[in-house]
Formats: C-alpha cells, sequence, structure tokens
C-alpha cells in the first residue's frame, strides 16, 4: 500500500488498495431460522423467550437475507465495495454442534460465495457471531473448555468446504460482549447472570480462537484474524492524579486488555480486575501460546470510548456512572458536549484515531480492519421515498477522516467495514434501532439505499473522503 495522498480538491485519500466493505451477522439477517436442516442456536432460544427482546422481536425472518442474498449482494455490488463482511451460522452447519456437516447449510454459504465472486466481492467470513448452537449451550457452552474444541473443529470442516472462496476468516466477533452480555449480565443469549460462568467464558472463548486459527492454517485459510470491540479510555481534566492513572489502567485492562493481551502477548493484563479473570486452575499449559499464535490481522469494532475522571462514587453527579475500576474517587461519565445516537452511545470519532494507533503500538504492522462502524438513527422513509439519514452520513464522514488521520499516523489500517449493510435484528433491541446504510422495509422486505449509502458509495469510488466541514465535531 502507498501512502495517503491529498487529491487535487483537498479530499483526503486512502491508500491504495484498501478494502472498503459492509458487515453483517448471520441471525440479525438471514431469517429462516428452521430452514434446510439448520438446527436452534441460543439466539433462538432467547429470543422466543418472553421478556427477553423488546416487542417479543425474533430473528425467525429478519431481513430474510437467506432466500434474498442474490438482491443483497448485487446492492453490494451497486455501491462499489470490495468486500463483503458477514457470519456463518455455525447451527446452520453442525446443527447439533458436533458431527457431519449439514449440506444444505453450506450449499447456502457456497451459492452466497458464488454470488459474491461472479461480482467480484471478496468475502470476509465470520464464523462466530453469537449464535451459538443451543445443544452445546446445553452441554455448558462456553463455560465448558469442550466448547473450544468443537470450535475448531466447525471452523475445520466450514474451511475445508468453503475455505478456496474466503478471502479473510474472523474467527470470533466481540468475545468480551458474549462473555460479559451473555454470560455476566445476561441481557444477550443464553442470558446467565453467572460471574464464574462469565470469567470461565472468556478464556474458552479466547482458547476456541486460537484452536480454530490453528484449524484454519492447516485447512489453508488464505488469511486469518479475530475481531475485538475496542474501547478508548480518555481522562478528564488532570491524567496525572495517580487515582486517574490507575483507574485509565484498570479501566482498559477491563474493557480491551483481556482480549488484546492473550491474542497479541499471550498473557492476560496484569491491571484487570481478578473478578473478571479466568481462575488460574481453567488455564491449562499451552493455552496462552495457542490463543497468541500469530495472527494475519486483527479486525477492530469501534463504537465509542470510555470516559473518566474525579467524582465521588457513592454521590454520583448528572452523567456519572461507577466506574469498573472501582478506583476510589473515580467515576465514569458521559461528556454533555458530545453527541449520544438514539442507544444512547458517545459519537467520538476522535476515539476511533485513538484505538487504531494505540493498538498499531502494540502490534507494529500487523494489519488492522476496522470490522464495524456505524450508528443507530431514527431513520423513516419520506414522503419522496426517500431516507435522509443525515445523522449517519455525519458520523460516516467524522468516522472516516479520523480513520485516514489514523493511518496518517502510523496505524496499519487496511480496510473498513461500515456496520451495517441493512437495517436488522439489533438483538435485545430487536428491530427498533436501525444502524443500517440500506433501510429495510421488515413488512415487505424492501430495501431502500440510504443518503449514508450514496455517500459510503462516493468515498469507496473515490477512495477518497472529502474535506470535513470545520465545524464539525472530530
Ligand atoms: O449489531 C451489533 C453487532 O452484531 C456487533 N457489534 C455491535 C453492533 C451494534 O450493536
Amino acid at each position: 500500500m502507498t501512502g495517503l495522498a491529498a487529491g487535487d480538491d483537498g479530499a483526503l485519500g486512502f491508500p491504495e488498495g484498501f478494502t472498503w466493505g459492509a458487515s453483517t451477522a448471520a441471525y440479525q439477517i438471514e431469517g429462516a431460522a428452521g430452514a434446510d436442516g439448520k438446527g436452534p442456536s441460543v439466539w433462538d432460544t432467547f429470543s422466543h423467550t418472553p421478556g427477553k427482546v423488546r416487542g417479543g422481536d425474533t430473528g425467525d425472518v429478519a431481513c430474510d437475507s437467506y432466500h434474498r442474498y442474490r438482491e443483497d449482494v448485487a446492492l453490494i455490488a451497486s455501491l462499489g465495495l470490495t468486500s463483503y463482511r458477514f457470519s456463518i451460522s455455525w447451527p446452520r452447519v453442525q446443527p447439533g454442534g458436533r458431527g457431519a456437516a449439514n449440506q444444505r447449510g453450506l450449499d447456502y454459504y457456497r451459492a452466497l460465495l458464488d454470488e459474491l465472486g461472479e461480482h467480484g466481492i471478496t468475502a470476509t467470513a465470520t464464523l462466530y457471531h453469537w449464535d451459538l448452537p443451543q445443544e452445546l449451550q446445553d452441554q455448558g457452552g462456553w463455560a465448558a473448555r469442550d466448547t473450544a474444541g468443537r470450535f475448531a473443529e466447525y471452523a475445520s470442516l466450514t474451511a475445508g468446504a468453503l475455505g478456496d472462496r474466503v478471502a479473510r476468516w474472523i474467527t470470533l466477533n466481540e468475545p468480551q460482549v458474549v462473555s460479559t452480555n451473555g454470560y455476566r449480565n445476561g441481557d444477550h443469549a443464553p442470558g446467565l447472570r453467572d460471574p464464574a460462568a462469565a470469567s470461565a467464558a472468556t478464556h474458552h472463548l479466547l482458547l476456541g480462537h486460537g484452536l480454530a486459527t490453528r484449524a484454519l492454517r492447516a485447512a489453508g485459510a488464505a488469511s486469518v484474524g479475530i475481531t475485538l470491540d475496542l474501547h478508548p479510555v480518555r481522562v478528564l481534566g488532570d491524567g496525572g492524579s495517580a487515582g486517574l492513572e490507575r483507574g485509565r489502567l484498570i479501566t482498559d485492562a477491563a474493557a480491551n486488555g483481556i482480549y488484546l493481551g492473550p491474542v497479541l502477548h499471550g498473557r492476560y493484563p496484569e491491571h484487570a480486575p481478578e473478578a473478571l479473570l479466568p481462575p488460574p486452575a481453567l488455564i491449562a499449559g499451552g493455552d496462552l501460546e495457542t490463543i497468541s499464535a500469530p495472527l494475519d490481522f486483527l479486525g477492530v469494532n469501534y463504537y465509542s470510548p470510555i470516559f473518566l475522571r474525579a467524582g465521588d462514587p457513592a454521590d454520583l453527579r448528572r452523567n456519572e456512572q461507577p466506574a469498573r475500576c472501582r478506583v476510589p474517587g473515580v467515576v465514569e461519565y458521559l461528556p454533555d458536549d458530545l453527541e449520544r445516537t438514539p442507544m444512547g452511545w458517545l459519537v467520538d470519532a476522535s476515539g476511533l484515531h485513538q484505538i487504531l494507533v494505540d493498538v498499531s503500538r502494540q502490534a507494529p504492522g500487523l494489519p488492522l480492519y476496522v470490522t464495524e462502524n456505524g450508528c443507530a438513527a431514527e431513520d423513516y422513509v419520506n414522503p419522496d421515498g426517500e431516507v435522509n439519514d443525515v445523522e449517519r452520513v455525519r458520523y460516516l464522514h467524522t468516522h472516516l477522516e479520523a480513520a485516514a488521520r489514523a493511518i496518517k499516523d502510523g496505524a496499519s489500517l487496511a480496510g473498513y467495514f461500515v456496520w451495517s449493510l441493512l437495517d436488522n435484528f439489533e438483538w435485545g433491541w430487536g428491530y427498533q434501532k436501525r444502524f443500517g446504510i440500506v433501510f429495510v422495509d421488515f413488512g415487505t422486505q424492501r430495501r431502500i439505499p440510504k443518503a449514508s449509502a450514496a455517500f459510503y458509495s462516493n468515498v469507496v469510488r473515490a477512495n477518497a473522503i472529502p474535506l470535513l466541514p470545520a465545524a464539525w465535531p472530530r
């Protein structure tokens, strides 16, 4: 790749060969919940449990991409994207999570890959985006060490069947969210509130990643990585105070280091709170070597930073919450001067710059891909039949500018995937939150590219972003 160039009009260019894509995940878009021999996943069970998902929504139909994948690939092609990140549903391929493959499940992904190939779009396939086969959950899920071995078996079988068509394999998507939301606070499937199971799940997810990486390599996989959700930790005011600095180190270890450390450096971070770490008895000899096997790339999902400031956890002020670092005199807070999306997430593009530069310092030369970045917005179809999602255009513009600046400042960023191609099933929020650059009318399944799709497509085709209006926040 060559360096960044400013176009004649001052636009900020990306390196030649930069990968431009959009991301989705199987349970969020495919629908066809029981079709062609697919087994139930933890998300089928969870979403069908009353009270777990807003409005009682399920992924039974979602965007029906299982049947409409040709239309969806045509959409991707029409935007000029060079790669599509999708996930493979483990229970479609192995309905019970072990044993022989379900050929009809593999056939679906082969057809999708063929369609992408015909349009010259490379495939970036995630093996696990949270839809664990329910049968494995019944045997302990990720809290059980055996699940890591089953995951490697599934990786091997899938790569053997589809590997010739996949440019990049991502083992896991956001293992931190699986452990925290699935096993610790119960907001996601399987809905457990069990701190011991959460810590065990953390280690077994990482071990599953390491074993799957080995299996993928043995199957001749072209390129292997993992996707982590990363959250820069920012400190207001006197970052020099000992308490705040300790708080920053602990928060960073809790939010990022517990996953980055083992994967990049073969060790859990020293500052991580003990309650989040797997107990030593679960870590067998050789596990950390397996987990830290060299990667071809790291996927970074970025949405929001974490802010810390001095405060009293026993007397919280507006916008403050107790800090996960539990350092006396330190609180987390949501700065007033930053916008929030309808998810309540802070909009802070400079956090993307920070995390990309930081990770590249930790792993010099390792190619990074932003595998997710985007926002929910209150989208609607206007009387002209258009969706004018100006908030998302602005969000993408500022974040792409931050990504371009990060490359200038030394980050080895090789590609960017927007989250998401389509409005979809947003987990516990059901269909109430729209993240797509393409609007989906869930009644008719009609797809309407939003203004953000046109904006993004222009960036992709130019391999450059227009200069930011001076008044926009960075
Ligand atoms: O929709 C999710 C995705 O599945 C994982 N990363 C965050 C997105 C927005 O919440």
